[in-house]
């Protein structure tokens, strides 16, 4: 019996953190299949934007089983695994961007440059947490704020570059020239999450041990909880501002 119980997992009330791995896991699953299925009902046209939203899904569903776990036996931030989803979604979600202003004359380098700045913003984030000093008790060590605030601005660049592409730069002057008003709110919307969804993630690397937040914010599991919303929110909510394009255009012709 006990052997039984002891493959299942106890979620502790006061334990956020696991709870969100959990949640965030069937949240994407269930994302996922809900835009394979209705990639069936839009036009042709828009099947592979409905496609790319459910990779995106179910990548970071199969990362949450395997974090989720990982942070339930260990109670360790599982700092690669989560870098090695964000190297796959973040670029599908650029090339979701690219998708949807490519009938407005988005060019392939449109979609490289966003790609360029999304390995930057990632690469730079995978430093600043992989590799900073830490005590053994997982305290910060010397050096670990200096350390983290370069790595954070060096992302940073890479994030700004996105932004600003998506509220003023060449993807903004790209839905501006759409014929579609679909396109033009869809890539506002996007924007929109871009500013404020994508925001949670500094916030939540400054909560980190050495981090600027980490005088408020104590837990240095904590991190984990910033980024398990953030996720949910920006994956499924990208996902979702494709979705009513695709059905709204999908309904007219
Ligand atoms: C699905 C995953 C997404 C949309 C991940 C987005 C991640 C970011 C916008 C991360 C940004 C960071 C900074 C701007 C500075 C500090 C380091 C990062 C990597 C947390």
């Amino acid at each position: 019996m006990n052997q039984v119980l002891l493959n299942v997992m106890e979620i502790k009330v006061n334990d956020p953190v696991t709870f969100t791995f959990f949640t965030g896991y069937m949240a994407m699953f269930a994302a996922s299949i809900f835009f394979f299925f209705e990639r069936g009902q839009v036009d042709g046209k828009w099947k592979t934007s409905l496609l790319v939203s459910g990779l995106i899904t179910a990548i970071a569903a199969v990362h949450y089983y395997y974090m989720r776990d990982y942070f339930a036996a260990t109670g360790k931030t599982p700092v690669a695994l989560r870098y090695i989803d964000w190297t796959l979604t973040v670029p599908l979600m650029c090339l979701e961007f690219y998708l949807l202003l490519k009938p407005a004359g988005a060019k392939a380098s449109f979609m490289w440059k966003l790609i360029a700045a999304s390995v930057v913003m990632l690469v730079a984030g995978y430093i600043g947490e992989a590799f900073v000093p830490l005590n053994a008790d997982g305290s910060a060590g010397e050096g670990a704020t200096g350390h983290s605030v370069l790595w954070g601005v060096i992302s940073t660049l890479g994030y700004v570059y996105i932004l600003y592409s998506a509220w003023f730069g060449e993807a903004k002057q790209l839905a501006a020239s759409s014929n579609s008003t679909a396109v033009q709110k869809g890539i506002k919307a996007l924007a929109w999450f871009v500013l404020v969804g994508w925001a949670i993630y500094p916030i939540g690397y400054m909560a980190m041990p050495g981090g600027w937040l980490s005088g408020v914010i104590t837990n240095p599991e904590s991190v984990n909880l910033f980024y398990n919303i953030a996720d949910a929110v920006n994956k499924i909510g990208f996902g979702l501002v494709v979705y009513s394009i695709a059905t709204s255009e999908s309904a007219k012709s």
